[in-house]
């Protein structure tokens, strides 16, 4: 075995097997030694490793992983910079609920948000209405047609040297988006034909390097909507809208969802909180509320 240990990103893992890439842009296939095995510590795409490279055609392995700045559970992915949440102004209808269950999940990792409102070209007062639900929500959201590349080269620009992953409903137009962006060829598909087959046209997790330094990972639909149990009384942090108001309520803590003189409700009366919004942040507050009861059960 080769002594020689360099550094390398995992760029995809399949059946046991890591494609890697070193600093220098060559890729390597590994495998994980033993010891990480024992660890019961497994490899993640967009991890950083040390590995020793294979001889000739042998592959070789990852031998340490780096501490991760953060990491999802599934997908299994870490080290992001950025998930790019996209949203369908129409075809399909857009689920915002998902859509806040991403964003809250995002936060809860310590990963930014921008979200991105594809396919405005069918449905451009949907797509405006979405971007105006969001304000304040420090998602930066941008409206754009990956299908004639409209408002691309701006979200090129905003995602320029990061690790950044597409999230969002199947359908919503991820691959498409991926393809416009970078010139790739990755499958997409028409909403009939998924519907057909009951599955997400894309099915692996995999980081692709693109132009500027950046990494993007084209995932299956992007799972990341299980989110983790935690006190129903925290939720409203991942909520940034909110954050002017903290400290202002009747009732300390406050839920912000019926309380009287609760600065949030005021401010969504006042329309300087999106009603829909604080109207999807009560479900999820009543869905981890219960979560939260029945824990030990
Ligand atoms: N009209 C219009 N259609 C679009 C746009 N972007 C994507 N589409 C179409 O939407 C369909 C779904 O696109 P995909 O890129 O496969 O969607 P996806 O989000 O990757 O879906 P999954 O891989 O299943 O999660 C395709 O038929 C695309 O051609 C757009 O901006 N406008
Ligand atoms: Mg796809
Ligand atoms: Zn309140």
């Amino acid at each position: 075995m080769a002594e020689t240990i360099s550094m390398g990103t995992i760029l995809q893992g399949i059946g046991g097997f890591y494609t890697a890439r070193d600093d220098d842009g060559r890729e390597y296939t590994l495998r994980a030694q033993g010891k990480l095995r024992r660890e019961r510590t497994k490899p993640k795409v967009g991890d950083r490793v040390e590995m020793m490279p294979g001889e000739g055609e042998e592959h070789g392995w990852i031998s340490r992983i780096l501490p991760r700045r953060n990491e999802l559970v599934r997908p299994p992915v870490a080290n992001i910079d950025v998930i790019v949440i996209v949203a369908a102004a129409a075809t399909p209808d857009p689920d915002l609920l998902m859509v806040d269950r991403l964003m809250l999940n995002a936060r809860r990792a310590g990963i930014s948000v921008q979200l991105v409102i594809n396919k405005a070209d069918l449905a451009p007062e949907s797509a405006d209405d979405i971007a105006n639900q969001y304000r304040g929500a420090d998602v930066s959201p941008l409206k754009v047609c990956a299908a004639t590349g409209a408002g691309l080269d701006e979200l090129r620009n905003r995602l320029r040297g990061k690790v950044h992953a597409l999230a969002g409903q199947s359908g919503a137009g991820k691959s498409t988006m991926i393809n416009a962006l970078y010139g790739l060829e990755l499958e997409t598909g028409d909403l009939s034909r998924k519907i057909d087959r009951g599955r997400n046209t894309t099915r692996h997790c995999q980081l692709i390097p693109v132009e500027g330094g950046g990494m993007v990972l084209d995932t299956p639909g992007f799972s990341l909507l299980e989110s983790a149990l935690f006190d129903p009384v925290d939720l409203k942090d991942s909520w940034p809208e909110f954050a002017p108001c903290e400290g202002k309520c009747y009732f300390q803590p406050c839920y912000h969802a019926t309380e009287p003189r609760c600065a949030v409700l005021d401010a969504v009366a006042a329309g300087q909180i999106d009603g829909e919004r604080h109207k999807r942040y009560r479900e999820l507050l009543e869905e981890m509320k219960i979560r939260w009861r029945d824990r030990y059960d």
